[in-house]
């Protein structure tokens, strides 16, 4: 690994926050509600040198955990930037804990870190996969499917997701919707396609019994069936389920993701740089699993092709052995603010080169999308 605290520091001179209007090739249905359009916020790091790029994964509305894109962006100008120093040196290393004495509000400190980190190493000309250490310069891509209104219509999106070549399918559950598409599925397609399930907290702990009866599927895991503060429910449902339980929304941290293997709570952890607060705690939270034996996977926020591309050179590092959600750029966007988005080749997905996350921006359309931009310190 290049180490990140031996590049050369650089100098901020402020940030700009712009708001992008892209909607979705087509709805996005989980069991807390369903995302047509995104309105995503981008950080963009200004500096003496290169400029670098952040995407806040923050949603729209405060529904997959308590942020949401406008209040990313008012504590990204009010609380957060304003703990970074303008005009004088300073290394990405040093963000996270520049900006911890904030409470939470994660996706907004990864997203700024995300931009400082991105300028700093294209100012040094290092990659992102180099600086997180990573060992595959392409990874294999699996894809999240939405809940849909019928059975055959989601027997017909996972055949074009398997003909496109995805190597792993995961499939949204709810209550009402978890034995039968898990089982139409499974006997459409065979036993041999990767498939695992996804609750985005939907169940309860009496559920075990129910959740149980997911097991005749050979799922690959289960994905957060319970509410993100029950990590001792999270333990009970295992000891009921024969599948591994993976969690999503509980691992916030290191420490969090520590606390939930010790407690026997998964087998398996996702992880989202924006959840945990930035890409370098996200490598932290795979070291400690990797060094307790658990294997991690990468998630993905229906991220444009700025935050994927991040998300693949985490998704190389040696401890993600699961396939992860790092669907093509097409999969969700019919043209991507990148230049040259994520696509699908052999069932895999190439991690751009050059330095930074290593993607170019496409101004004009990026320009074409914008809805509102803020430059802070103003010019
Ligand atoms: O739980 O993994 C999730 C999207 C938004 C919020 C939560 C989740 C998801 C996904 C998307 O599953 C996966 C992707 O971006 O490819
Ligand atoms: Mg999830």
């Amino acid at each position: 690994m290049s180490r990140l605290a031996d590049l050369s520091p650089i100098v901020l001179r402020g940030f700009e926050f712009r708001r992008v209007a892209l909607p979705l090739v087509s709805p996005f249905r989980t069991s807390f509600g369903t995302e047509t359009a995104r309105d995503i916020l981008l950080v963009r790091a200004l500096t003496d040198g290169p400029d670098g790029w952040g995407e806040c994964v923050a949603g729209n509305d405060p529904l997959y955990s308590n942020e949401y894109v406008d209040a990313a962006q008012h504590v990204s100008i009010n609380h957060l930037i304003t703990r970074l120093p303008i005009g004088t040196p300073i290394h990405a290393v040093d963000v996270a804990r520049l900006l911890e004495p904030v409470k939470d509000h994660r996706m907004a400190k990864g997203a700024i870190e995300a931009a400082v980190l991105d300028a700093q190493l294209r100012a040094n000309g290092v990659s992102l996969a180099a600086a997180l250490g990573a060992v595959h310069d392409r990874v294999p891509s699996g894809v999240s499917v939405g809940i849909m209104d019928t059975i055959d219509d989601l027997v017909s999106v996972v055949g074009g997701y398997l003909d496109d070549g995805y190597v792993r399918i995961k499939l949204k559950i709810e209550p009402g919707w978890d034995l039968e598409p898990v089982g139409v599925i499974r006997r459409t397609f065979g036993d041999a396609i990767p498939l695992q399930v996804d609750a985005n907290t939907a169940y309860t702990r009496d559920d075990g019994p129910h959740l149980a009866r997911l097991d005749q599927f050979g799922l690959l895991l289960i994905e957060q069936p319970l509410p993100e503060d029950d990590v001792t429910g999270h333990a009970l449902i295992a000891q009921q389920v024969a599948t591994p339980i993976c969690l999503d929304e509980s691992i916030v941290s290191a420490r969090a993701a520590i606390d939930a293997i010790e407690r026997g709570a998964c087998r398996i952890i996702n992880i989202k740089a924006g959840r945990v607060g930035g890409y370098l705690e996200a490598a932290a939270v795979h070291d400690v699993c990797r060094e307790r034996g658990v294997p991690v996977w990468c998630g993905g926020m229906l991220e444009t092709g700025i935050g994927r591309a991040m998300n693949l050179a985490l998704a190389a590092l040696p401890n993600f052995t699961i396939t992860g959600d790092v669907s093509a750029s097409e999969r969700f966007w019919r043209r991507d603010i990148v230049t040259e988005p994520v696509r699908l080749h052999d069932g895999h997905v190439t991690l751009p080169g050059g330095s930074g996350s290593g993607v170019s921006i496409d101004h004009d359309f990026l320009e074409s999308v914008t809805t509102s931009r803020v430059v802070v310190p103003q010019g």
